[in-house]
């Protein structure tokens, strides 16, 4: 019988319910108090579930194509150990971000920062997802030959994430709205360091890793037309760093055009002056007028009184949440400029470029090991392209 789309989420959650059980036995037999274990259990169930788990489940998918065939029982417990570990990454940095970003909701509920009680216990809370990434990995990896490389990705890609953060965040300071310090390589830089490493890159190295393709070799392929050989996590990252750069381009513009019941969250990129794909593309065709009323409108906080009606939803509209006046103006404008269009047009011929350069994969002979299938690839653009949320 085929497998559908929830069966596998089903697997996989039922693999979180197991991880997370031990990590809270691990955080009792340390002596915790009932107290702080009801902390604990309510920041991985708000934080770590109830999102889309594609990062994570690609873990275990990618395994499965590298391996070309089922999984066992045991492989795959271990394999979705990796994919729970993405998933708690993530969950890390959006802690963090949704403070950073000031955001109200996340996934369709109110950010962890903004539940009753939580505040900036929150900054505690995100680097306590992150440690149980290393409690897992210790668990479960100790044993394996690539149980370092497994923890040095994890950090390398925690480095480069935070670096994203940090440009991402004072590229966009909050006092001085200055559109002419934004540009579309600034964006690049910021989007493939804060989104495309960890949640593109990632997954497929931790699964190469998992099918222990070595990291220090130069792949001899006896059948390529092409003499020059590449090393397989180069040639992952060739392809999955802009593919990163996609989606996080996806997240942009959702930014603007989503509504809060599609994407699960209100967008802030306007109001906090943020160097997205949106201002970027407004900026390179907008005539003097109509930059004009970004400079004056890009970046302008709400006023108290709009401030109070979006958090307490007050004269809340269904399509857009409550949108302060300077936001709807810059909003208004993204639209009379053909923002939608001009995304369109962007979004498909990225998909033929990525497309041209997946079909060019050499995937060697069919039993070759330590090879790169180009299903690994295309099965992630599947996923994301056209992503409505
Ligand atoms: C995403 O940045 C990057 C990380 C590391 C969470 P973002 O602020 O655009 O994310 P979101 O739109 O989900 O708040
Ligand atoms: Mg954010
Ligand atoms: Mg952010
Ligand atoms: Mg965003």
């Amino acid at each position: 019988m085929a497998t559908t789309v929830s069966d596998e989420q089903a697997r996989f959650e039922g693999a979180w319910s197991i991880i997370r059980n031990e990590l809270l036995s691990h955080f009792k037999s340390c002596g915790m108090p009932a107290e702080a274990q009801e902390w604990y259990t309510k920041n991985l169930d708000y934080n770590v579930t109830g999102g889309k788990l594609n990062h994570g489940m690609a873990v275990v998918d990618t395994i499965e194509i590298l391996k070309g065939r089922a999984l066992t029982d045991e492989e795959y417990f271990q394999a979705a150990v990796l994919g729970w570990s993405v998933e708690l990454l993530q969950a890390f940095f959006v802690v963090a971000d949704d403070i950073i970003d000031s955001s109200i909701t996340r996934r369709g509920q109110p950010c962890w920062y903004r539940v009753p009680k939580v505040n900036l216990i929150a900054v505690n809370d995100a680097p306590m997802l992150e440690s149980a990434i290393y409690r897992l990995l210790k668990v479960h990896f100790k044993k394996e030959p690539y149980y370092v490389d497994l923890v040095e990705l994890f950090h390398e890609t925690t480095y480069q994430t935070l670096m994203g953060q940090l440009i991402d965040v004072i590229t966009a300071p909050e006092d001085q709205v200055d559109l002419s310090k934004f540009s579309s390589e600034k964006h690049s830089l910021i989007v493939i360091y804060k989104t495309a490493y960890y949640s593109f890159y990632l997954p497929v190295a931790l699964a190469m890793l998992f099918c222990c393709i070595p990291t220090s070799y130069v792949l001899p392929n006896p059948q390529s037309a092409n003499p020059t050989p590449v090393a397989p996590y180069d040639l992952a990252k060739e392809i999955l760093i802009p593919l990163g750069e996609y989606f996080q381009i996806q997240d942009d513009f959702l930014d603007f055009s989503g509504t809060p019941a599609q994407i699960g969250k209100n967008g802030t990129d306007i109001v906090d002056n943020k160097c997205s794909w949106c201002i970027n593309t407004a900026l390179s065709i907008a005539t003097p007028e109509q930059r004009k009323i970004l400079d004056e409108n890009y970046g302008v906080k709400p006023t108290p009184e709009e401030k109070q009606k979006m958090v307490t939803g007050e004269g809340m509209n269904e399509e857009q949440g409550y949108l302060g006046e300077a936001e709807k103006r810059v909003t208004a404008l993204f639209e009379e400029m053909g923002l939608r269009g001009i995304y369109e047009e962007y979004e498909k011929n990225v998909y033929k470029k990525l497309s041209e350069k997946i079909d060019q994969i050499d995937e060697g002979l069919p039993d070759q090991e330590g090879v790169l299938k180009r299903e690994v690839f295309s099965s992630f653009m599947r996923k994301i392209y056209q992503r409505q949320s």
